[in-house]
């Protein structure tokens, strides 16, 4: 009979790049249409339509593509050569004189390949060094235009190229993907009103409030000076000693210590722009605006036991399951939703929207979905693209502007300036993957590795050697919101700056009981990390101003009593206009995505029985879900009846981390063989202790039990349990209980076990 294999969907979209011939190619514009009326852009010096940087994309094909198209290599049927295009005869041995004489130093081959080798590193980013990016767009539901003139938004169904980067924040270039870390997540628009980049974290809010305090934030929370450790961590002293001292931190470390600073995926993270922005429109009217991404597949995360162990198993979990997920054809989706509000409103509220460690509560102001991005290519090189792609706050375009957030300040700046010495010099924004899509003209001249060629002598403004070109675009190019400023020039803050406690209380308050115990113990963890402990107790004393629940689960579990509360800064509050948000919670956010791309794990040995495996085995495909056959070992495994079943992971080289669900199916020799092997129970437990769904067939439940499961479970969402003959029905029961993720009857251990 036919043999089972596990079935790995791809990506049509990326064949050619998979040995088909024509390599070189664009993809066929199918996926990103720019409307061509609207990447028409050519420069005033140059008609010809070449795709040189900054110039046009052909209508009607993939803009980005095209645009990075001019820089692609492809060395099939090619010879290879010096950098200098001079074929290469040998590749093997060096110059010398004689075979066992010295080499010689005319040997440019072997000097070039040394040289450019010596060079190959770049620094890497002085936080968010470790990332993962993919192309794709972004799609405006509706025209915006009542609200802002920002070319995104300027139609329904308008599309603009986007490059989307996913981090940690902490770790090095390579460190793992699972630690407990805020998560980057920044969005670069190809627009054709110039590039628009939205650099936001999984975090609504921030550490700090003033961009002064940022080198002393990540000074304290990267590893420490002496030793250079702990690598991808805060669970160490200086960070604690930094936040305890500064309780403005306070909400934001509740995010941390929650369940969202270890996602499951990046592609089931909210993202936020954080700040306040302004959004004008033609009339040059403004509103306040912040920015949310929603992902469609839910809001979904790691328990820590998980995440510890997923960090030995695959450091670049992340990274893979973002690659193999757009490889697959499974293209991640977020949907944008924007909070307006006016002036007014904003003077209203109990906490200022110049503060980046506050939120605003959704209650409060609803989200407007105005659009969607979709995630469907992966880079063609990860240092030319994800690593050199320079994001940059300052990078706005007409239709858009800053608020006077403090901490915004200091990343207009900061940015572009940490590119500078990232990528050697002013010129970054040639770089392909920084280029935009609109025409770049200005009298801006020279610096290191300039690609540009201009043309005539003209590098001055006012000219009229040139025509006065080019020329200032008036009101159609980027004007700043003319905001009345009549203020003496301070170093202070505003009063509301000083409430730190509210919103943590909100974000806390807002969990379900498990989120809550996953809370608690993940302070208690970090701060049992901390040495000093006069540390941990000053976190404690802050902590009795969040909740006195929080503070005692987290004394109890370090051995500590409570001690007093800290002193607040502001001790006569505005009172919060919402104390409950559901919205802050992960289980109140359901996913709509079902099972597709979730990974299910198959126990296999030989006397699997095959029939009711097949039945399950289509059923998961036909949903969507990657299925996985794990044996003790890889290769062919034989069914009871004789079928061939290839296991492409072993439970050595994939732990049950690895996977959102398991399968154990029927037939008593196949259960027989599995009981002695080393890693089985292992694999079960882990997965139990994880609360992920496991079905477990006819004599698979036996396999269950010897893991300690208690079969008396079996009402459980989480486990199931059903004979061979009855595959078929149980199948939509199993693939509900994927979908929800992880079950909380079970859940409660997790965080601990
Ligand atoms: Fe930042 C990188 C997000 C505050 C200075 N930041 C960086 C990246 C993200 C963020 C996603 C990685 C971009 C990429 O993928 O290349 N940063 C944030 C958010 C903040 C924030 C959401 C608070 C709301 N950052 C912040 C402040 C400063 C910086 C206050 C400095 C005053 N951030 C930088 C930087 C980085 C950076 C040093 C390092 C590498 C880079 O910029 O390109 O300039």
């Amino acid at each position: 009979s036919e043999g089972l294999v596990a079935a790995m969907p791809h990506n049509s979209n990326k064949e050619f790049e998979h040995g088909h011939a024509n390599a070189l190619a664009p993809m066929p514009g199918t996926t990103v249409t720019p409307d061509s009326d609207e990447i028409t852009a050519s420069t005033a010096t140059e008609q010809d339509g070449s795709t040189k940087t900054g110039h046009a994309a052909p209508a009607g094909s993939n803009a980005l593509q095209a645009s990075l198209e001019r820089v692609r290599v492809d060395a099939s049927e090619q010879a290879l050569t010096s950098n200098q295009g001079v074929a290469v005869g040998t590749n093997q041995h060096s110059l010398k004189a004689g075979l066992r004489g010295p080499s010689l130093l005319e040997d440019f081959i072997l000097r070039e390949k040394i040289t450019h080798f010596d060079h190959e590193r770049i620094p890497e980013r002085v936080v968010h060094a470790r990332g993962s990016a993919a192309h794709g767009y972004f799609e405006a539901y509706d025209a915006l235009t009542k609200y802002t003139r920002a070319a995104p938004f300027a139609k329904k169904g308008k599309i603009t190229p986007v490059f989307v980067r996913f981090s940690t924040v902490l770790g090095e270039r390579g460190s793992k993907d699972t630690a407990r870390d805020a998560r980057g997540f920044a969005v670069k628009f190809y627009t054709d009103e110039g590039n628009w980049d939205l650099v936001g974290n999984n975090i609504p809010v921030f550490f700090i409030q003033d961009a002064m305090k940022f080198p002393d934030l990540v000074h304290a929370a990267k590893p420490e000076p002496h030793h250079g450790m702990p690598q991808a961590a805060a669970a160490h002293d200086t960070f604690w000693d930094f936040v305890s001292l500064m309780p403005e931190s306070t909400h934001m470390l509740l995010w941390l210590m929650s369940d969202r600073g270890i996602p499951r995926s990046y592609r089931m993270m909210q993202g936020f722009g954080v700040h306040t922005f302004r959004l004008i429109n033609k009339q040059g009217e403004s509103i306040f605006c912040k920015f949310h991404w929603k992902p469609l597949m839910g809001t979904h995360s790691l328990v820590w036991d998980e995440a510890v162990k997923i960090s030995g198993a695959d450091p670049d979990f992340h990274r893979r399951d973002l690659w193999e997920a757009i490889e697959s054809g499974e293209f991640p989706e977020w949907e944008l939703g924007l909070q307006l509000f006016t002036e007014q409103q904003a003077d209203a509220f109990s906490f200022d929207v110049l503060d980046a460690t506050k939120l605003i509560p959704e209650e409060l102001v609803p989200l407007t979905p105005v659009g969607r991005l979709v995630l469907n290519r992966n880079p063609d090189n990860f240092f030319a693209e994800t690593e050199q792609v320079a994001f940059c706050t300052a990078h706005i375009i007409p239709g858009i502007d800053f608020s006077n957030d403090p901490l915004l300040a200091g990343r207009i700046h900061s940015y572009v300036d940490t590119q500078i010495s990232r990528l050697g010099g002013a010129n970054f924004h040639e770089i392909p993957i920084n280029a935009p899509l609109a025409s770049v003209q200005n009298n801006q001249r020279d610096g290191m590795h300039r690609q540009a060629l201009h043309r005539g002598r003209v590098a001055y403004e006012p000219n009229s050697l040139a025509g006065g070109c080019p020329f200032q675009a008036g009101a159609s190019g980027f004007a700043s919101f003319p905001e009345p400023l009549n203020a003496d020039k301070v170093r202070g803050q505003p009063e509301k700056f000083a409430e730190h406690y509210a919103q943590a209380t909100l974000f806390f308050d807002s969990q379900t009981a498990v989120e809550k115990e996953h809370i608690a113990a993940a302070f208690r963890f970090e701060l049992s990390m901390v040495n000093v402990p006069a540390i941990r107790k000053r976190m404690l004393s802050s902590l009795v101003n969040v909740s006195a629940e929080l503070a005692k689960g987290v004394a109890a579990g370090l051995g500590m009593d409570v001690p007093e509360a800290m002193p607040r800064a502001c001790n006569q509050p505005q009172p919060p206009e919402v104390t409950l948000s559901p919205a802050l919670s992960l289980r109140a956010l359901p996913g709509q995505c079902g099972i597709r791309s979730r990974k299910v794990a198959v126990l296999i040995e030989d006397g699997v029985d095959h029939v009711s495996l097949r039945t399950l085995y289509d059923a998961l495909l036909e949903a969507g879900a990657v299925v996985h056959f794990v044996g003790p070992r890889l290769g062919i495994f034989v069914g009871s009846a004789g079928e061939q079943i290839e296991a492409n992971k072993s439970m050595e080289n994939a732990p049950s981390v690895l996977f959102d669900a398991l399968l154990v199916p029927d037939g008593s020799t196949a259960i027989q063989a599995l009981a002695g092997h080393g890693h089985t129970m292992e694999f079960i437990k882990d997965l139990f202790r994880h609360c992920k769904t496991i079905l477990a067939l006819g004599a698979g439940q036996k396999l269950l039990e010897m893991a300690g499961i208690a079969l008396s479970m079996d009402d459980d969402e989480g486990v199931l349990l059903a004979e061979a003959a009855d595959a078929a029905t149980v199948a939509a029961a199993f693939i509900k209980a994927i979908a929800a993720h992880r079950h909380p009857s079970i859940d409660s251990t997790a965080a601990t076990a």
